[in-house]
């Protein structure tokens, strides 16, 4: 968020989300139940095609529901009016899953078949593995709906999933202890050896993998 703020609008968007409380927590919930959804997908996936590989091709998975902070920081900095409906159709990431994969192909094959599920309708999809932030920040973003089933109804609702490698999670980690979203400026020989570290990580990344192939 930027470093001058304007209090009253804060707290005016945090007192409107307090006044629609039981609609917020509603739809949080529904968040909450997607993430769910889109984690065992990717568990069922991971039990199946270890027995096709032989070996697991998730690492682990992580999950996280965007803070109550968060959320306002994000109505506040794209002047979003704070009602749940703009939340749902404005805010792509308050559910997040995690999926930290063992090769970089696997990465592909797994969003593949994740996505060629009939239930999943893919929204957006970022690759900055082909096409790494200037940062070096690598990973495969998919926005996503998938359906939850309530006792009245079916609703679709967003998921945010980041699949990366164990390197790229491990970069991704660091460099936002040190530097993302700190307001921090390093300097360029900084920024470039953050970068380089990202490179020599993708490296790393190919290397181990060709090694398995070959065995
Ligand atoms: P956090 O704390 O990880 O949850 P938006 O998500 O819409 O605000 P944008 O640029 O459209 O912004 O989304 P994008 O590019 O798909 O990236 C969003 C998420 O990717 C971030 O979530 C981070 O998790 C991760 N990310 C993107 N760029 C970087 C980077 O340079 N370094 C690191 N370490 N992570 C990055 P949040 O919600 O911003 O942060």
């Amino acid at each position: 968020m930027s470093d001058k703020i304007d209090i009253v609008k804060f707290e005016s968007i945090k007192s409107r989300l307090q006044e629609a409380a039981q609609p917020y927590r509603e739809l949080m919930s529904c968040y909450k139940c997607a993430m769910m959804e889109v984690e065992t997908k990717f568990r069922v996936l991971d039990e199946e095609l270890s027995l096709e590989y032989d070996r697991n091709p998730i690492e682990s998975i992580k999950t996280r529901l965007k803070s109550h902070e968060s959320i306002i920081d994000k109505l506040y900095t794209r002047n979003i009016q704070p009602i749940p409906e703009n939340i749902e159709s404005q805010i792509y990431d308050i559910a997040g899953v995690r999926v930290i994969c063992t090769f970089p192909s696997d990465i592909y094959m797994l969003s593949k078949a994740f996505l060629g599920q009939d239930d999943v309708k893919l929204v957006e999809i970022k690759d900055y593995i082909k096409n790494p932030k200037p940062s070096g920040y690598r990973s495969l973003h998919l926005i996503v709906e998938v359906p939850i089933f309530l006792h009245d109804e079916k609703k679709f609702v967003k998921v945010e999933v980041q699949l990366r490698t164990m390197s790229m999670d491990w970069w991704a980690s660091q460099e936002h202890k040190i530097k993302y979203k700190k307001n921090v400026s390093l300097s360029p020989e900084a920024e470039n050896e953050l970068r380089q570290c990202a490179e020599i990580a993708a490296e790393l990344d190919l290397k181990m993998e060709k090694i398995a192939k070959n065995i």
